[in-house]
């Protein structure tokens, strides 16, 4: 049983997700979703259109979702991936050239997805900016 650890705000869901949902599940057997809280958005000066418990339900609802948690600090990472017993931590390709995370790589494998190219929640956003 390998089991995969992903974090994200999945706000307004949309194929980018689903995708990048997909690809971190087909990594293992077991994939735990860690939901950013609005707290924690607060904090990044995000805001998103549904709040935690909605974007919680949704990311539930999605077949290759086996757990959602919160994620509530930057700090959490490594205690996440001791609690929920993790092997490979998926991060979205935009953190690529980032080191942010690689003191992960000491408690499991740290794996960056591709991104899908041309959608975004903010795009969506503004997109739909003038309509109606
Ligand atoms: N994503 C994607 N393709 C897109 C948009 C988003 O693959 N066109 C991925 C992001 O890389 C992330 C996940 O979907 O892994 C959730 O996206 P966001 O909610 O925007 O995540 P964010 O709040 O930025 O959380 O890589 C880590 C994330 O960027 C941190």
């Amino acid at each position: 049983m390998r089991r995969v650890l992903t974090y994200g705000t999945f706000d307004l869901l949309h194929h980018g997700h689903i995708r990048l949902l997909k690809r971190a599940k087909a990594l293992g057997d077991y994939l735990v979703v860690a939901v950013s809280t609005d707290e924690f958005n607060a904090g990044k000066g995000k805001q998103s259109y549904h709040d935690y418990a909605l974007r919680k339900e949704i990311v539930e609802s999605i077949r290759y979702v086996d757990l959602v948690i919160p994620e509530e600090s930057w700090e959490q990472k490594a205690d996440d991936v001791k609690r929920y017993a993790i092997d490979v931590v998926a991060m979205g390709d935009d953190w690529a050239d980032s080191d942010r995370f690689d003191y992960l790589k000491e408690y499991c494998e740290l794996v960056f997805l591709p991104r899908t190219e041309g959608v975004s929640t903010t795009e969506i956003k503004e997109d739909l900016g003038g309509a109606g």
